[in-house]
């Protein structure tokens, strides 16, 4: 067993040893290894990503950790390239800023707070912010953008570090990192130490009920240690004497799930949200491995069909290129096995990834600007989650003739107009 990786061998929440696996994409390079030209004769670094279900609190769950410190001490994902989402951080801004009343002074931090883009939304309101985040690249960025972030991983030395210099923190938010998370233990037991006694904690991640419902595979990739549902992270929060007490649903990011963790004694109480999502759970039955049954075969489904229409299109001497270099877009290029020969470039607008290439398909990655220069008739939104807004940024290229095309959640060619009336 590579030294990168550990078996996991129990259940993160509830330590149950029996776990049932459900789905098996392969070995697969990381999601986020992009490779610059001179790296891509060396040979790259693969492991298995499998999906593992806990019976016991109905947590999935990858079956290998990889060590975090070779994923996101660097790394190239920028979360204000995307206008979707800098506008859903307005969004979250304004809840906690109307609905917990926080004032001017207010502790605001945020883990795994990236280049800083949710923070700049509580700084605008005067608010004390802090950002926490691994990667070296991103918290220089964030600190040279007036945001200042510690480079560092989460865990209960740096909450108390926190708590000697600024006091506790009335709102704590973690947006699209509980689920990267593999000690949850120890990540919650840090939120314990800085949360203020009436404090707020915000978790946003996938929604795995979305991910089964929808066949978002492409979501998973070894990043994503965890995919959450309400009712685990409600055990794990009741072992540390906190409880969730309201949970919204979130289309962000092919839909997720917004929970809001207080301390037990404080002053918020549980409303019917919680109950709410939950249900929507059991519904799904996924609270039970039936509901996982047919998964892979819907996955495979996917990769037949696009991988069909690939084939077909380059027979009709139809050319394919991608816009979005995502993680997402690497697990499904990569689990379908297509390579440089059948999607020309993948076209991203942040500069980190530009003028590199995509982990395992070695797919040039380019400026988007290469999509109305070389107009390929067809164009995959790797980044389908974000289509309205690739859409709006690519209307020449509709104009002259390019259809887009969708692989989630099924294969199929798709107009700005439809996307924009659903
Ligand atoms: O959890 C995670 C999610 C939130 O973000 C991280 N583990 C990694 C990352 O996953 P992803 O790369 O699949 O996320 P996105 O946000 O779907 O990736 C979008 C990609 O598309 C980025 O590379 C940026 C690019 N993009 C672009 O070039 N122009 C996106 C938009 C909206 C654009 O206009």
């Amino acid at each position: 067993m590579s030294k990168d990786i550990k078996l996991v061998e129990s259940c993160r929440i509830c330590e149950n040893k029996s776990l049932i696996k459900y789905l098996d994409l392969g070995n697969t390079p990381l999601a986020n290894a992009i490779i610059t030209k001179d790296d891509l004769k060396k040979e790259e670094k693969t492991y298995p990503l499998e999906v593992i279900y806990c019976p016991d609190c109905h947590l999935s769950q990858l079956s290998i950790v990889v060590n975090p410190k070779i994923m996101f001490s660097d790394y190239p994902y920028r979360s204000s390239i995307s206008k979707t989402f800098t506008e859903h951080c307005k969004e979250i801004a304004n809840i906690c800023h109307h609905t917990f009343s926080i004032k001017e002074q207010d502790l605001i931090v945020d883990i795994a707070s990236n280049d800083g883009c949710l923070l700049q939304e509580f700084k605008a309101n005067r608010h004390r912010v802090l950002g926490i985040d691994p990667a070296t690249n991103l918290a220089k960025l964030a600190n040279s953008q007036g945001i200042e972030t510690i480079n560092a991983f989460w865990n209960k030395e740096i909450a108390e570090q926190i708590l000697q210099k600024k006091g506790h923190a009335k709102i704590i938010i973690a947006t699209n990192v509980f689920a990267h998370v593999d000690n949850l233990n120890e990540f919650t037991t840090g939120i314990k130490i800085l949360l203020d006694k009436d404090g707020v904690f915000i978790i946003e991640a996938p929604h795995a009920l979305n991910l089964i419902k929808n066949t978002e595979f492409d979501t998973i990739y070894h990043e994503h240690l965890s995919y959450l549902l309400v009712s685990p992270l409600k055990k794990l929060f009741e072992r540390h004497d906190m409880k969730i007490f309201r949970a919204d649903e979130t289309p962000i990011h092919g839909g997720s799930i917004r929970i809001f963790v207080c301390h037990n004694n404080s002053k918020h109480t549980e409303d019917e949200s919680v109950n709410r999502i939950t249900e929507k759970e059991r519904n799904a039955n996924l609270y039970n491995i039936e509901g996982y049954k047919n998964f892979s075969k819907r996955v495979e489904k996917i990769k037949s069909d696009l991988t069909t229409f690939i084939e077909e299109s380059k027979n009709k001497n139809k050319t394919i290129a991608a816009y979005g270099a995502s993680a997402k877009g690497n697990t499904l290029l990569n689990y379908c096995k297509i390579k440089s020969d059948s999607v020309k470039f993948i076209a991203d607008d942040t500069p980190e990834k530009q003028n590199h290439y995509a982990p395992g398909s070695h797919i040039p990655i380019v400026d988007s600007g290469q999509i109305t220069i070389q107009q390929p008739d067809y164009l995959l939104l790797l980044a389908w989650n974000f289509a309205k807004e690739l859409m709006k940024k690519t209307t020449e290229f509709e104009k002259n003739g390019g259809k887009y095309l969708i692989p989630i959640p099924e294969v199929k060619t798709i107009t700005s107009q439809q996307t924009n009336n659903a």
